[in-house]
C-alpha cells in the first residue's frame, strides 16, 4: 500500500503494525493527514477498526476520510455497515489501486473539482449486522450433542510421548521443500507468468529468485525456524474437548470449545475424539512454529530504509516460510503417530489435505476464537521458542503460527 502510495506522487507516514488508536490520530494531527489508512489482517481488528471510528466521531475527527483493507475485511462489511457507524467518508480498498483512486478522487473532491456528497458515506439506512454492533452469532435450539455422521471407532494412534518438546535449529532448506510456490510467487511477491509460459517454466524462471532470496536470508540469519509441539491425553464432552496433564486422565490441563455447524451435518472439532464416556483413550497433537522475531525486525529496516523491493520480497519469504514450517511440522506429527505413509505423493496434495486427519489453526472458520491462541501458547509453554500473544491475542513474532492435529480420518476443513 505505502509503495503504490508513495510512487505516485503521495507522501505516506507509515506508522507500522499494532499501533494503537490514539498514536494513530495525534499522527493525524501532527502531519495534517489528508486520509487515514488502516489495514486488517486479523477478524478482531475489525472490532477494533470500528471502536476507532467511533472514537474518531466522539473527538470530532470525521473530516479525516478513513480507507480500509486488509484480509479480515469485506466490502460490504465497510460499506454497508462501517459506513453507517462513521459520520465522515470510509472506503473499502481490495487492494492498493483502489487505495490508490480513492485517495486521487478524494483529491479532486477537496479542490473542488467535483463535488459527491454521497462518496463514502451511507446514502440509505439499512440494517446494521449483528458483527457491526459486535454481536456473536446464537447457536439455535437443538442441536445434536455430536454429529451423527462422525464415526466413533476409528482407529487410535498412541503418540510416542505426552507432553510437549522443543526443536530448534532445522534447515532452511529442508523446510523450504514445503513451500506453497502458488502463494509465494504470485500472492506475496506479485509474478505472472509471462509470454505464453506455463506453469512449471513459470516456477522454473521465478525459483532462481526464491534461490537468491534463500541465499541472503542465510548469511544473514534471517530465518530462525523454532518449534514447540505435543501430544497430549483428550476426551471431547459435547462440543468441549478436555486435554489432562497426562494418561491418568485425572487432572485437566485445558479445554477447548468448539462451534458446532447450524446446518446437517452439524460438525464440530470436538466431535473427532472419543468421548469422556468410551472406555477408549484418545489424543491430540498441538503445535506452535515460528520463524523468529529477526525477520520482522530485518523487513522493518528495510522499510525504513526505502528499500521496498528488498522489503517486499523478505516479508514474503519469512511468511510463506512459517506457513512452510507448519506444513513439515504437521509431516513430523503424523510420522510419529504413525501414519505418514498414508500422505498423497505430491505436495500439491498435501496442500489438499491429502494425509489421514487435519491440522486446524484458530482464526479459521471450524475454530474461529482467536482467544484459544493463548490456550494453546499456555499448553505447550511457548516462552521456551520466544513466542508470546498479545492482548488481542495475535501470536508474536508476526511469523508464527500455531494449531491442533486430529487423527480422525474424516477431520477435514469445514465451517462451522
Ligand atoms: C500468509 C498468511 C499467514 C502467515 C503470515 C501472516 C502475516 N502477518 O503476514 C502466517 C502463516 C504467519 C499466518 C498466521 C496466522 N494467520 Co494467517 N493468513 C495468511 C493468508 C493466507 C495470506 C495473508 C497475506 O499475506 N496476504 C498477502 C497480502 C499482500 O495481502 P493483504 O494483507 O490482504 O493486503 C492486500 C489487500 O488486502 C489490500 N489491503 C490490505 N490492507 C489495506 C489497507 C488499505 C487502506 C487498503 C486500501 C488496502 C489494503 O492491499 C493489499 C495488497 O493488495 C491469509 C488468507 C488470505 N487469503 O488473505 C490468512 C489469514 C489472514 N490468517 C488468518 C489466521 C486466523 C491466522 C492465525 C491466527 C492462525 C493461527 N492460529 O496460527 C495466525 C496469526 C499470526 C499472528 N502472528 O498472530 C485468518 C484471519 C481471519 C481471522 N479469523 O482473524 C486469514 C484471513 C485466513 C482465513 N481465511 O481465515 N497467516
Amino acid at each position: 500500500m505505502d509503495i503504490i502510495l508513495t510512487n505516485n506522487g503521495y507522501e505516506v507516514i507509515n506508522l507500522g503494525i499494532k499501533v494503537g488508536v490514539n498514536e494513530m490520530l495525534a499522527a493525524v494531527e501532527e502531519h495534517q493527514a489528508d486520509a487515514l489508512g488502516m489495514s486488517g489482517l486479523l477478524v478482531k481488528s475489525t472490532l477494533i477498526m470500528r471502536e476507532n471510528l467511533e472514537l474518531m466521531n466522539e473527538r470530532g475527527m470525521q473530516n479525516v476520510p478513513v480507507l480500509l483493507g486488509g484480509a479480515a475485511l469485506t466490502r460490504t462489511f465497510v460499506e454497508r455497515d462501517l459506513r453507517t457507524v462513521y459520520q465522515g467518508r470510509v472506503f473499502y480498498g481490495k487492494d492498493a489501486f483502489e487505495g490508490l483512486r480513492v485517495l486521487d478522487r478524494l483529491g479532486e473532491l477537496r479542490r473542488g473539482e467535483c463535488d459527491d456528497p454521497t462518496f463514502g458515506r451511507v446514502i440509505s439506512e439499512r440494517k446494521v449486522s449483528r458483527r457491526v454492533r459486535g454481536e456473536a452469532d446464537e447457536a439455535p435450539e437443538g442441536l445434536p450433542d455430536r454429529s451423527p455422521d462422525v464415526d466413533t471407532d476409528n482407529p487410535i494412534f498412541v503418540p510416542p510421548f505426552l507432553g510437549s518438546r522443543v526443536a530448534k535449529g532445522m534447515s532452511v532448506d529442508e523446510i523450504s521443500d514445503y513451500l506453497n510456490l502458488t502463494a509465494l510467487f504470485r500472492n506475496q511477491w506479485g509474478f505472472r507468468p509471462e509470454n505464453g509460459e506455463d506453469d512449471p517454466a513459470f516456477k522454473e524462471r521465478v525459483s532462481a529468485t526464491l534461490r537468491e532470496q534463500l541465499a541472503i536470508a542465510k548469511q544473514e540469519d534471517l530465518l530462525i525456524p523454532q518449534v514447540v509441539w505435543g501430544h497430549y491425553a483428550v476426551a471431547s464432552q459435547g462440543d468441549d474437548l478436555i486435554v489432562y496433564c497426562d494418561d491418568t486422565r485425572d487432572r485437566e490441563a485445558t479445554r477447548f470449545t468448539f462451534p458446532r455447524q447450524h446446518v446437517a451435518p452439524h460438525l464440530c472439532i470436538a466431535d473427532f475424539f472419543r468421548s469422556v464416556e468410551s472406555d477408549d483413550k484418545d489424543y491430540a497433537s498441538f503445535m506452535l512454529v515460528t520463524m523468529g522475531p529477526r525477520v520482522s525486525e530485518r523487513c522493518q529496516e528495510l522499510f525504513t530504509q526505502n528499500h521496498y523491493s528488498d522489503y517486499l520480497m523478505l516479508h514474503g519469504l519469512g511468511v510463506e516460510m512459517a506457513e512452510a514450517l507448519a506444513e513439515l511440522w504437521h509431516r513430523r506429527i503424523r510420522e510419529e503417530l504413525g501414519f505418514a505413509e498414508e500422505d498423497g505423493p505430491t505436495l500439491t496434495g498435501l496442500f489438499r489435505q491429502q494425509y489421514r486427519g487435519g491440522r486446524y489453526s484458530w482464526g479459521y472458520p471450524a475454530c474461529p476464537d482467536l482467544a484459544d491462541n493463548a490456550k494453546v501458547a499456555g499448553l505447550l509453554e511457548a516462552s521456551r521458542i520466544g513466542v508470546s500473544v498479545s492482548e488481542g491475542f495475535q501470536l508474536h513474532p508476526e511469523q508464527t503460527t500455531d494449531a491442533i492435529i486430529v487423527h480422525h480420518p474424516m477431520a477435514k476443513y469445514f465451517v462451522a
